[in-house]
């Protein structure tokens, strides 16, 4: 048997604390679920990767697990054609099962890497920067997660942020924590004319430092259209004002910013008609769901054929996602933007040693170990899986835990 043929991929759920973050379908719950993959070798060599969690997820890790047995660890492409095939019969979308691809070629690139000596980055055709900038990711926030069924309230160290002085101070600690020098403010929370109080409220205390607004499609096209008017000169993009590719076309056509997404560009075939209908002039790209790292690199050539500028997506993760991030962003030549991270947000949980991914000066440096350059804390890997299995946490619900506060609460897009 030869060395570099994969043993075994261990598929392990967990769960991680998140605070009270609030959006336009609810607010986060106490704890995030992820997926970790480490992709066993012949020779012991194990190649780690992350994906997002859930039950779905979960059990297609898990069905994909048994297909990439004594397959070769460089053959990263059929092992992506291996478990598409296998998940074909029960999951018709080829985007849904390009989540499970991704985080197993992740795994791969990782294994790869360790065996050649080189880092991902290598893999992926070279670094252009030895560091990646981020953006800060401000959120409308509870100061705590409220007392429920007999659990304490859950508090943190950022505090409340339900008004501009409140999303001024977490940027003002965003930046002393971390040095970000970019914000993105998550919206779709509050009336439009209160998240632009914010953005104008940021703009007067970072002057000349880039801003995004989010609001997750909350907006009819006439209030995106309202909004992208008042903060001409102050966003450098806004993000997902209203939904879907014909709805942006139409914002943008009077849109004086561009407009970017990670909602309504997420697989290959919604390239075309966005290209065609000028929807967006920026792509928030998401290894997680492109179909892995290669594919990102692959995708920000074909958005420089089309003149579309790349930043990139983040969800709640932890480190071998962030070193993932880290690793394409550093081969990718024209990131136009700072990206997207969640991780000052659950960074206390990770399942990595410290020490080899610090945010500091906003900017992630490229790990240039072997692989993605991190190694797994087992112990922390054993307690959040520990966590995962006692919280029967099986899926994230933003909407239905905000009903448990607020009964009435219901989920409208567009709300405004
Ligand atoms: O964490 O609440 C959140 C975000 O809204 C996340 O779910 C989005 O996927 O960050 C994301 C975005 O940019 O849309
Ligand atoms: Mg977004």
């Amino acid at each position: 048997m030869s060395a570099t043929r994969i043993r075994e991929l261990i598929v392990t759920p967990i769960a991680f604390r998140d605070p009270p973050l609030l959006n336009s379908n609810g607010v986060h719950e106490p704890l995030a679920l992820r997926i970790i993959l480490q992709l066993v070798l012949e020779d012991g060599t194990i190649g780690l990767g992350e994906s997002p969690g859930g039950t779905a997820r979960l059990e297609r890790l898990q069905a994909a697990a048994e297909v990439v047995v004594g397959m070769h660890v460089f053959d990263s492409t059929a092992v992506a054609a291996a478990i598409d095939a296998a998940l074909l019969p029960t999951v018709p979308s080829s985007h849904e099962r390009g989540w499970t691809s991704s985080a197993v070629e992740v795994a791969c690139l990782d294994a790869q890497g360790k065996l050649l000596g080189r880092p991902v980055s290598d893999l992926l055709g070279g670094r252009v920067r030895d560091s990646v900038p981020f953006a800060a990711y401000l959120f409308y926030k509870w100061a705590e997660h409220p007392a429920l069924d007999g659990r304490p309230a859950v508090g943190d160290d950022w505090g409340e942020a339900l008004d501009p002085a409140g999303i001024v101070e977490q940027a003002r600690l965003m930046r002393e924590r971390y040095g970000f020098e970019s914000f993105k403010l998550k919206g779709g929370v509050f009336p439009p004319d209160e998240e632009i109080a914010a953005i104008k409220a940021l703009a007067e205390a970072y002057p000349g430092q880039p801003l995004r607004l989010d609001p997750n499609v909350a907006w009819t096209v006439e209030r995106s259209k309202y909004v992208a008017r008042v903060l001409d000169g102050v966003l450098e993009y806004l993000e997902d004002p209203t939904k879907g590719i014909p709805g942006m076309a139409e914002v943008a056509k009077d849109s004086p910013m561009p407009l970017a997404t990670n909602m309504c560009v997420i697989a290959w075939e919604h390239l075309r008609p966005a290209v065609e209908q000028d929807a967006i002039q920026v792509l928030l790209t998401d290894h997680h769901y492109w179909g892995g790292l290669r594919r990102t690199r692959e995708l920000a050539a074909v958005c420089e054929a089309f003149g579309i500028a790349l930043s990139m997506h983040s969800n709640s993760h932890l480190g071998i996602s962030l070193a993932a991030m880290t690793h394409v962003a550093a081969a990718i030549p024209d990131l136009d933007h700072s990206c997207d991270t969640h991780y000052p947000w659950n960074s206390a949980d990770d399942v990595i040693v410290p020490g080899v991914l610090e945010l500091r000066d906003g900017a992630v440096e490229v790990p240039t170990g072997p692989g993605l350059g991190v190694e797994l804390d087992h112990d922390k890997l054993e307690e959040l899986h520990r966590r995962y299995v006692d919280s029967g946490m099986r899926g994230r619900d933003d909407t239905g835990y905000m009903r448990r506060f607020r009964p009435g609460y219901e989920l409208k897009l567009p709300r405004w």
